[in-house]
């Protein structure tokens, strides 16, 4: 069976993006590869959060991911900070990465412009320079063959790659070189009302965001209010037409079909629009149920992460000593 790894941010409420970009793929390969989920709240560190806020996070995080359909007897759900490998592994790898490459990642690039306009302690952490490879640590310490993600991580996935290959070539071969696996529909979900800029947690408003929670009666204002534009005519067409090919690529994901083919079955936005919710709101209908019944039975969850806290050690500390072994230390 391949080794599957993947992991998410704490960093607030989990959204479609998230939803259709990773967390599917991740239910699908827990049935065809031995999986490896992570709550990566080392992460999250990186940017300015109240600890109180980060720990309700992370386990609202846990709760919406089982709601999901993550089956703690099919893969391994744990929370990075628990697992001493990760940052461990993280220290070996930075003394094979360089500065200019870190330089180039644009999702610093971009975060660190977000962070610098806020006001706070440290605008641009040292943390969010360095997390590709805390990211690629988290990677290659399950010997992964296979990364399910959304399209913006492809860059930081090209690196994990490279710092495999650069270790093994210089100390022998103790990692396996792995693959994104990015879906063909969902893969960079655009903001509602931004249709240029991808889906964030982080964003400003939350008006353009439908929440993986969100009850229906929002997801239907919500999707009503998206932004369209004036030619009134329903096209699969990202460039000259965003926000309706962004609710087109939305509907394909959520019922599995082609956004073209779609498009050919719709005159006007409102119908469009109205079919949209119908099919979020079935598909999500029992997502949240399920969340409703994990936040009341908060003793199962943290049973299941201390679970997954020791597989996914016993998983990882191997590759953390034989890197270890390979650099010289004793
Ligand atoms: N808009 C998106 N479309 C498709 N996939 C997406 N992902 C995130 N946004 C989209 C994928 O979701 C997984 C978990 O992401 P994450 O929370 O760890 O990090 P992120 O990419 O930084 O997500 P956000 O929502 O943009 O968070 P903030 O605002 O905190 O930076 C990843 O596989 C990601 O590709």
């Amino acid at each position: 069976m391949p080794i599957v790894f993947s992991g998410v941010r704490p960093t607030g409420n989990m959204h479609l993006g998230n939803y259709l970009g990773a967390f599917k793929n991740w239910v699908l390969s827990q049935d065809t590869a031995e999986s490896y989920y992570c709550i990566v709240d080392l992460h999250a560190l990186a940017e300015e959060v109240d600890p109180e806020t980060l720990r309700e996070r992370t386990l609202m995080t846990a709760i919406t991911l089982l709601a999901i359909g993550l089956d703690p007897n099919k893969c391994t759900l744990f929370i990075q900070g628990q697992v001493t490998s990760h940052a461990e592994m993280a220290w070996l790898l930075s003394c094979v990465s360089s500065y200019g490459e870190l330089s180039r990642m644009t999702q610093f690039k971009d975060k660190a412009k977000a962070n610098e306009s806020k006001k706070g302690e440290i605008s641009v952490k040292v943390g969010l320079f360095t997390y590709p490879i805390l990211m690629a640590a988290d990677i290659l310490a399950y010997g992964a063959d296979q990364v399910p993600v959304g399209e913006d991580q492809k860059q930081h996935l090209e690196l994990t790659r490279d710092l495999a290959i650069r270790f093994n070539n210089n100390y022998g071969k103790v990692f396996t070189v792995p693959e994104a696996i990015i879906p063909k529909q969902g893969a960079r979900v655009m903001d509602l009302l931004e249709p240029t800029s991808k889906m964030s947690k982080s964003a400003d408003s939350n008006a353009g965001i439908i929440y993986v929670l969100d009850p229906p009666e929002v997801i239907d204002k919500k999707i009503k209010r998206s932004v369209t534009d004036t030619l009134n005519s329903v096209n699969y067409d990202p460039n000259a037409q965003p926000g309706v090919s962004n609710l087109l690529e939305i509907f394909a994901a959520v019922t599995d079909e082609d956004p073209k083919t779609i498009a050919d079955r719709y005159e006007g936005y409102g119908a469009l629009k109205k079919d949209l919710s119908e099919a979020l709101n079935e598909n999500l209908a029992q997502i949240r149920n399920r969340a409703d019944e994990f936040s009341k039975n908060l003793d199962e969850v943290t049973s299941i992460l201390k679970v997954g806290k020791n597989k996914a050690f016993n998983r990882s500390d191997p590759y953390v000593k034989a890197a270890k072994k390979a650099m010289g230390l004793i």
